[in-house]
C-alpha cells in the first residue's frame, strides 16, 4: 500500500520539528561552502597589527588581529574545507565570533567581528577623523560567502568602548590583496585564493601596498571622503560603480557624491 504523499511530508515535519538542539555549540554548523578551491592547501594567512592613540592619552595602543579554531589557537584563514574541521573555524565553544582584534593595553573592548567570518580583510588606523584627540579604526570582515559585497565599519574608542562612528558599502576586490594569500574575485564574486607563502619579497610589497591604501581620506575635522560601492549597482566588476562620497561625520550626511574612475 503507498503512503499518501501528504502523509510523508507530515511525517517529515513532525521529525524535524523533534530534534533537539545540539548541547554542543563547537558542533560543527550548517554553513554554505565558502569560495576555496578544492586542490588548496590549508593558509595560516595575515593577521593585522595597527597602532595608534585610540584612547587619546598621548600614548600609542596596538590592536592585533586574532583568528582561533575551537580551542583557541590561532589557526588559517583559508581552510581546506575537505581536511579541516571547518566549522570550529567559525565558531567557538561559547558560540562566539573567532576573528577579533584585541588591544595589547588593557581597558579597550575587542573588536569581534561577528558572524560568519574568516577574519579581517582589512584593519587600519585612520587617524583622528573628528578631531577629538582619538585616532579611528576601519575593518571589513572576511564574511564566509561567495559574494564580493562587503561594508567598511569605521569604529571610535568612547569611554564605554568601541563604537560604530559610520559604515559604507564597498566590493573586496577594492582591498589589496593580503600578504601570505588573499581572495581572488571574478565578475560575480570570489572565485577562490590565491597563495603566497614561500615569496617573502612579495609579501613584504604586498604588506607595503596593504598599508599605503585606504577607503578614506580626512579633508578636515569631521569630514571625511570614502571610496564606496554605489548601492544601485550589483555584484559586478566596473570602476563606474566607485562613487566618491563627502560625508559629514556629525549626522552621517553626504553632501556630495560623484562617480570614481580610478
Ligand atoms: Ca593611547
Ligand atoms: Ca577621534
Amino acid at each position: 500500500m503507498r503512503t499518501p504523499l501528504f502523509a510523508v511530508v507530515i511525517l517529515t515535519i513532525l521529525s524535524s520539528c523533534n530534534q533537539s538542539p545540539p548541547e554542543i555549540a563547537c558542533q560543527e554548523p550548517e554553513i554554505a561552502p565558502v569560495a576555496i578551491q578544492d586542490t588548496i592547501i590549508p593558509v595560516f594567512g595575515y593577521r593585522f597589527t595597527v597602532t595608534g592613540d585610540f584612547n587619546g592619552d598621548g600614548k600609542a595602543d596596538t590592536l592585533v588581529e586574532h583568528f582561533v579554531d575551537c580551542e583557541g589557537k590561532e589557526i588559517n584563514k583559508y581552510p581546506d574545507p575537505d581536511s579541516d574541521n571547518y566549522g570550529n573555524h567559525i565558531r567557538n565553544l561559547n558560540n562566539e565570533p573567532m576573528a577579533f582584534a584585541s588591544a595589547t593595553l588593557q581597558g579597550f573592548d575587542t573588536i569581534f567581528t561577528g558572524g560568519w567570518s574568516l577574519g579581517f580583510d582589512y584593519l587600519r588606523n585612520e587617524g583622528d577623523l573628528d578631531g577629538n584627540g582619538t585616532d579611528e579604526i576601519a575593518y571589513v570582515s572576511n564574511w564566509v560567502d561567495q559574494s564580493s559585497l562587503n561594508t567598511c565599519i569605521i569604529m571610535t574608542h568612547t569611554r564605554t568602548g568601541w563604537k560604530n562612528m559610520y559604515s559604507f558599502g564597498i566590493w573586496e576586490w577594492q582591498i589589496p590583496p593580503l600578504p601570505f594569500g588573499s581572495s581572488t574575485y571574478g565578475l560575480f564574486g570570489s572565485t577562490g585564493i590565491e597563495t603566497y607563502e614561500q615569496d617573502d619579497t612579495l609579501n613584504a610589497q604586498l604588506e607595503q601596498q596593504l598599508q599605503a591604501f585606504s577607503f578614506i581620506k580626512k579633508e578636515k575635522d569631521g569630514y571625511i571622503t570614502v571610496l564606496m560601492r554605489n548601492d544601485e549597482e550589483n555584484d559586478s566588476i566596473g570602476p563606474a560603480e566607485k562613487v566618491r562620497s563627502y560625508i559629514r561625520l556629525r549626522d552621517e550626511k553626504i553632501l556630495k557624491m560623484d562617480y570614481a574612475w580610478d
